[in-house]
């Protein structure tokens, strides 16, 4: 009788424990994940297991997790993916009482997927560019997307690969929609031949931007001003032709183990008070919550030209993997 209460008592702290373990799949920088992971579990008590991936490798683990998910949470990386999963069934219908304190386009990111994913934050596409490498090479700061064509950019551009980052594919995306399909495949076959190397991840472009390894980047240009504040000589300018954004989103894995867990982290996530800790890591990503408080160095959109970029004709499975295929084929076996 005592060894039955013993193991109930056992199998009930265990369960506690459980209950109060999340599992995360962090897609943005790392400053960010570590941030929001010791907070959270510092105030709450819970356990939080992260796990840092772009959002193109996140996609793929939580589709290879399929019959067997590890993962609650996917917090953050590009809207495309996050919408992918959704059509996919893999991420868990749950309508946030927050969502009315989030702006209109975070709230239409829930909407569109059935509310399987939802806004956290918003990034504009552009370009990074090192002044002083610019200026020792006798090169102009790039304006438009035409002057990244320009012969004496060869060997000068990164970006990352398609096929990998979402960052890369939402500058597809972008394309595409700015100039119309043929038109931006001409274009990026153009492109290809000033292109250095395409990365695996999203952010390797500024990074190498930032070291001097490459004069200029296409990247998500909030990435830019915290490179900045560590020293390195990098700026950013969004292209005066018109660009796109990413709707970085957050998600509950379907299946997932601690789904209380979860849910409690997700709506915590939500909150201008978690959203802030991003500035505080020096990410400058706009947040999704109305009320949180935008940090100076987060993108003025009012001064970008946006293209009225179609989230859900974009981030719908097959229109991804019919663009990025054709990217393969059309551009990058291109010799440069
Ligand atoms: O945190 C910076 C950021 O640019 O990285 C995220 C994303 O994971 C990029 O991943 P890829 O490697 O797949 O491009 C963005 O959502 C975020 O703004």
């Amino acid at each position: 009788m005592k060894k039955l209460f013993v193991l109930s008592a056992i199998a009930l702290a265990a369960g506690a424990a459980q209950s109060q373990t999340v599992n995360v799949i962090c897609s943005v920088q790392a400053e960010w994940c570590n941030m929001i992971s010791t907070v959270y579990a510092r105030t709450t008590g819970a356990k939080v297991n992260v796990s840092l991936k772009g959002s193109g490798e996140a996609l793929a683990q939580i589709i290879a997790e399929k019959e067997n998910p590890k993962t609650d949470i996917w917090f953050g990386g590009t809207g495309d993916p996050h919408l992918a999963a959704a059509e996919q069934g893999l991420t868990l219908e749950y309508k946030s009482p927050s969502l009315p304190q989030l702006h209109a386009w975070a709230q239409q990111q829930a909407q569109q997927s059935n509310f399987r994913t939802v806004g956290i934050y918003s990034g504009p596409l552009g370009f990074g560019y090192n002044p002083e490498l610019l200026a020792k090479k006798k090169l102009q700061v790039p304006k438009t997307w035409a002057d990244l064509l320009k012969p004496e950019y060869k060997g000068e551009i990164q970006v990352a690969n398609p096929a990998s980052s979402g960052t890369a594919y939402t500058m597809v995306a972008t394309l595409v929609q700015l100039m119309g399909e043929d038109k931006a495949f001409e274009y990026m076959k153009g492109l290809h031949k000033n292109i250095s190397q395409y990365t695996r991840s999203g952010t390797g472009p500024i990074k190498a931007v930032a070291r001097s390894e490459t004069s200029v980047s296409i990247s998500f240009v909030h990435d830019g001003p915290g490179e900045k504040a560590q020293g390195f000589p990098v700026e950013t300018i969004t292209p005066t032709d018109g660009t796109g954004a990413e709707i970085g989103s957050m998600s509950i894995i379907k299946g997932s183990r601690n789904l209380e867990a979860a849910k409690k982290f997700y709506e915590w996530a939500l909150t201008p008070g978690a959203q802030e800790m991003a500035a505080a890591a020096k990410q400058f990503q706009l947040p999704s919550n109305k009320s949180a408080k935008n940090h100076p160095s987060i993108p003025d959109f009012k001064k970008i030209k946006f293209i009225n970029y179609d989230y859900a004709k974009y981030g719908a499975s097959s229109e991804r993997r019919r663009l990025i295929s054709k990217w393969e084929k059309e551009v990058n076996s291109l010799p440069r």
